[in-house]
């Protein structure tokens, strides 16, 4: 009908249109400093999506560039194109192709989240609670320590964050260590991060969350695990009672396992 296409020379500008995307978008540092065991296996996975993107674009690019190139009318043509009933051979293709491309997305994500969430044999507990707009935390300790607007935690430590929202929902992110979960008001939520960089960073709320939002940040310090438990060890505040009825609460609803030493 139309003759045989060029397969061979499409498939070259494919492979050439998708290494010249993937180096210009791979040079680019998308997601800044790496402080966390889970952010370079983020990154790596972001690239690997970088590149088959990259990829379905091209190919995209290069049968619509030669359609256009091809089949254009000739000056004068106002004749209908062909009727075309279907090309069997072509629907396999764009069946198969991105069936296999997602299947292989869904397991490598998975891999990646199983390994960045797998707990930990000597894990920190810190509640975290959320609220127009401000965080405070909770730490194991007599009474549960608290303390408002700054985030301690030691370095090279597994730290299991389990979220506590008292009014609508939040989001707790911090960009270095790549972890971003819901607090969802009435159910605890868990974030599972190892920072492995000192230093200091800021917990952004990413979710919209009323008037105050872009205001809604916290420090968040990490320190060597000494430094980190003298820091704490200081902390005079107890977690005040309301807070500590929303651990129960949430607990009750969405029952997780620990509430750390010294927990209500
Ligand atoms: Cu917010």
């Amino acid at each position: 009908m139309y003759g045989r296409l060029p397969i061979a020379k499409m498939i070259a500008a494919t492979v050439a249109l998708t290494a010249a995307i993937s180096v210009v978008m791979l040079s680019i540092n998308w997601d800044g400093q790496e402080a966390s065991t889970a952010a370079p296996k983020i990154d790596d996975l972001l690239n690997v999506m970088i590149v088959l993107s990259a990829f379905v674009f091209s190919l995209v690019m290069v049968m619509l560039g030669y359609a256009l190139w091809k089949f254009k009318a000739k000056p004068g043509d106002e004749s209908d194109g062909e009727p075309i009933h279907g090309n069997t051979r072509l629907e396999v293709a764009w069946t198969l192709i991105p069936t296999v491309i997602v299947l292989f997305a869904a397991g490598y994500s998975w891999k990646v989240l199983d390994e960045i969430e797998k707990p930990a044999k000597d894990p920190l507990t810190v509640d975290v609670f959320s609220q127009q707009y401000a965080w405070s935390f909770g730490y194991p300790g007599k009474g549960l320590k608290y303390v408002q607007g700054e985030l301690h935690v030691p370095v090279n430590r597994q730290i299991q964050f389990k979220m506590h929202s008292q009014d609508v929902i939040h989001s707790f992110w911090v960009p270095e260590w790549r972890i971003k979960k819901d607090n969802v008001p009435g159910i605890t939520t868990t974030a599972i991060v190892t920072p492995d960089k000192v230093g200091t960073y800021q917990l952004i709320c990413t979710e919209l969350c009323g008037f105050g939002h872009a205001t809604m940040r916290a420090k968040v310090v990490v320190q060597p695990e000494a430094q980190f438990l003298k820091w704490a060890h200081e902390l005079k505040d107890h977690i005040p009672s309301a807070l500590k009825e929303s651990i129960i609460r949430d607990t009750e609803t969405n029952p997780v396992e620990s509430l750390g030493a010294g927990g209500a």
